[in-house]
């Protein structure tokens, strides 16, 4: 028999966000485990004998641990095949894996709350320096992703008229964007793309505001 699957995540993690995107878009139940990251749960003994890493998200299902949201992604999408997440195509999956990874590998990692820590209690650098460190990563990246996504031909998500792994990513860093108060101008596609997201239940459900360890 099969095991509810657990998410270890938290409310505010994008990363952990896009999973729970994908568990919504594919209607899979699963216990929700909150690790307090501002409180430095994921450093601790508990978590850290989960997590090789001691990140968020990790999802354990069937007595194994999966890390990394993308590989989770892909992992949920296989053997969860519909809605499917990735096109069926070989191109379109390369296309979308490249928009994804767009934000996974070239916005968040330089934005990430460790890198930010480091900036202000190693490299002493004042709060406003270090906002301006994020809105300048995350407006070059969301720049770079909408001139990815020009021309593509019209569609109502990032690729194509349903959602794929490019707005799980997506969705939750704009949800960041908007909280560091990046300028969102100039961006239609990728904001049209949001918007188509953010009208329908699963992202809805899967948003920081729904989740059981909300905090405003
Ligand atoms: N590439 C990883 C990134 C995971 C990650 O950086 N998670 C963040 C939250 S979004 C985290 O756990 N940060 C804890 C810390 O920085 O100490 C993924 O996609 O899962």
């Amino acid at each position: 028999m099969l095991s509810l699957m657990k998410l270890h995540n938290y409310f505010r993690s994008s990363a952990s966000y896009r999973v729970r995107i994908a568990l919504e878009l594919k209607g899979l139940s699963y216990e929700y485990i909150a690790v307090h990251l501002a409180r430095g749960e994921q450093k601790k003994d508990a978590y850290a004998a989960l997590s090789a890493d001691r990140l968020v998200p990790l999802l354990e299902v069937d007595g194994e641990k999966l890390s990394q949201s993308m590989a989770i992604i892909e992992y949920l999408d296989e053997q969860h095949p519909t809605p499917a997440l990735l096109p069926a195509d070989a191109l379109g999956r390369a296309k979308v894996r490249a928009l994804a990874q767009s934000i996974a590998c070239e916005i968040h990692p330089l934005n990430n709350l460790r890198v930010l820590k480091y900036l202000v209690h190693e490299l002493k650098v004042a709060d406003e320096a270090k906002n301006g460190w994020y809105r300048h990563w995350c407006r070059n990246g969301l720049e770079a992703f909408e001139r990815q996504l020009a021309p593509l031909p019209a569609s109502i998500y990032c690729y194509g008229n349903t959602p794929t792994l490019a707005d799980c990513c997506l969705v939750p860093q704009i949800y960041n964007a908007q909280r560091f108060d990046v300028n969102l101008d100039g961006l239609p596609r990728t904001m049209a793309a949001f918007e188509a997201c953010m009208a329908l239940p699963a992202f809805q459900k899967a948003q920081p505001s729904a989740c059981p360890d909300f905090e405003a």
